[in-house]
């Protein structure tokens, strides 16, 4: 079993499909261990998305990600990390699949409706940032 931090981000919050999204959480069979709602502030985001810190979109991602509330999720599962990137789809959400919450909920590369860790190392460090 391996655990995963998810996020539903401020654009998928204020469009309302908090719920669709944890059902999909829950139908993939992940099961919640800890979910919070928070709004972070501008340099909060900054610290959680620090390995970007060099991108040019680092300050409108940061700036998008505190806009609103967020509901933080910690997921566990067999390959979690990998089945949770699958179900959120590419990160522009033009080029996810069909099927993807991406595809599905994205609005832009930019803000696209989810978070998810990409390996054990950033996992490690998203879950203790929120749930230490
Ligand atoms: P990921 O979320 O699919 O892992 P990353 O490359 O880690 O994608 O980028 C983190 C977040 O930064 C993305 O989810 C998205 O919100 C934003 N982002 C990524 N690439 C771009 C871009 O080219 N322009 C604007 N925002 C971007
Ligand atoms: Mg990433």
């Amino acid at each position: 079993m391996e655990k995963t931090l998810a996020i539903i981000k401020p654009d998928a919050v204020k469009k309302r499909v908090i719920g669709k999204i944890i059902q999909r959480i829950e139908d993939e069979g992940f099961e919640i261990l800890k979910m919070k709602m928070v709004h972070l502030s501008q340099d909060e985001a900054k610290r959680f998305y620090y390995v970007h810190k060099d991108k040019p979109f680092y300050n409108s991602l940061t700036e998008f990600m505190s806009s609103g509330r967020i509901v933080v999720l910690l997921l566990e599962g067999e390959e979690a990390i990998k089945h949770w990137r699958e179900v959120m789809g590419a990160t522009d959400p033009a080029q996810a699949k069909p099927g993807t919450l991406r595809r599905e909920f994205g609005f832009s590369i930019e803000r696209n409706a989810v978070h998810g860790s990409d390996s054990p190392q950033t996992a490690e460090f998203e879950i203790q940032f929120f749930f230490k």
